[in-house]
């Protein structure tokens, strides 16, 4: 016989509230830079009686949503939040005053905030007035939402993934899978989360169209497009004002690209330089997508990675041979097993994530 109590004590500790943080925490995912995202929950008696996340930096903080949320409940409550709660007067008053003004019992914290104005005194503060704090629950998880914004607070410099799409026989493509880009794509999933995109101007050669997230209300990032010299056939699609402000060319020779474009010239086309312009924006993170022409990333890639500047990768393999569609299985004598799953991957792609 299960009573229903022991199944609540099993299913519902402190890791599913913290997951259930993550959960809401995402739903600001690209909109809270140069903030990180951040989820709360309280809890009375085995029960949610107050969720929150952070919308948007400016904007207040997950747990003062958490706390509207759970009203005269949250006394004697305890208070999920899967990042310390805040100790100093920023855009908005510290959450550590808000949390013991409600009078909750306990705190529960996913990660300590890597923030130097934070660290570790938000949990100090709770503690000396004499609330129970947890540090560390579903650590991982949580620092792995905010892997950006970790970085760019502790080394101020912006947080850089390369992406490229790879043939099962290791060549690099200048193709994305199929459905990569259309909404629920990973692709499209990938650029809201950062703050600016990095591409060669043969996107605007081949599609003439700019890598944009088509999912519902997203963040678009900056797109920044390396060009060489620019040429006329470099086409910029007609854009809006709001999208003319999210597009920045990089040349290396001093050339008028177009009316209303922001242009960034360069001796020669520098990452190191082009991401001092990105801190300098207040951009945190950096996608370097090697999607169109490969080849117009050889000295990038190679001052990248001769600099450190790389902090994760993402590789699309697609289930082609020799970055060719059309010797997709033909001519080649796979074993019975092996076409077998090659077959089942047909048209679909899979995802690798790595670290530099
Ligand atoms: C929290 N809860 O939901 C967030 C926190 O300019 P402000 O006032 O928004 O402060 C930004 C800093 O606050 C940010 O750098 C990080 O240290 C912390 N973010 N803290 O308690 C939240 N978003
Ligand atoms: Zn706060």
């Amino acid at each position: 016989v299960i009573r229903c109590g022991e199944m609540q004590a099993y299913e519902f500790d402190d890791g599913y509230y913290m997951r259930r943080c993550v959960e809401l925490a995402r739903k600001a995912i690209g909109c809270t830079s140069p903030n990180p995202m951040v989820g709360c929950v309280i809890v009375k008696d085995g029960k949610i009686v107050g969720e929150g996340f952070h919308p948007k930096a400016g904007q207040p903080h997950a747990e003062v949503f958490a706390l509207r949320d759970a009203g005269d409940l949250a006394e004697n409550g305890t208070a999920y939040v899967s990042l310390e709660p805040c100790n100093h007067y920023g855009r908005t008053p510290p959450c550590s005053e808000a949390l013991i003004k409600a009078r909750v019992k306990n705190v529960v914290v996913g990660m300590v905030d890597p923030n130097p104005i934070v660290a570790s005194t938000g949990v100090k503060k709770l503690q000396d007035a004499g609330i129970e704090v947890t540090v560390g629950v579903e650590e991982e998880l949580c620092k792995r939402l905010n892997e950006a914004y970790i970085h760019y607070m502790l080394t101020r410099k912006p947080y850089v993934t390369l992406r490229y799409s790879m043939s099962l026989d290791g060549h690099l493509l200048d193709q994305l899978g199929e459905e990569a880009e259309e909404c629920g794509g990973y692709y499209s999933k990938l650029l809201q989360e950062y703050d600016a995109i990095i591409v060669s101007s043969s996107v605007l050669v081949e599609k003439s169209s700019l890598p944009i997230s088509k999912e519902p209300g997203a963040n678009q990032p900056l797109k920044i497009v390396l060009s060489k010299c620019w040429n006329p056939l470099i086409k910029i699609p007609s854009l809006k004002d709001d999208a003319a402000s999210k597009l920045l060319i990089v040349t290396e020779k001093d050339s008028a690209v177009q009316e209303g474009i922001q242009t960034l010239s360069f001796e020669k086309i520098s990452i190191l330089e082009i991401l001092e312009h990105c801190k300098n924006q207040g951009l945190c993170s950096v996608l370097l997508d090697l999607t169109g022409n490969t080849l117009d990333f050889e000295d990038t890639l190679k001052e990248g990675f001769e600099q450190n500047l790389f902090q994760k990768v993402v590789v699309e393999v697609l289930p082609i041979l020799g970055g060719d569609r059309e010797r997709y299985l033909s001519n080649v004598d796979l074993k019975g097993k092996v076409k077998k799953l090659i077959s089942s991957l047909y048209g679909k792609s899979v995802l690798l994530e790595g670290y530099f």
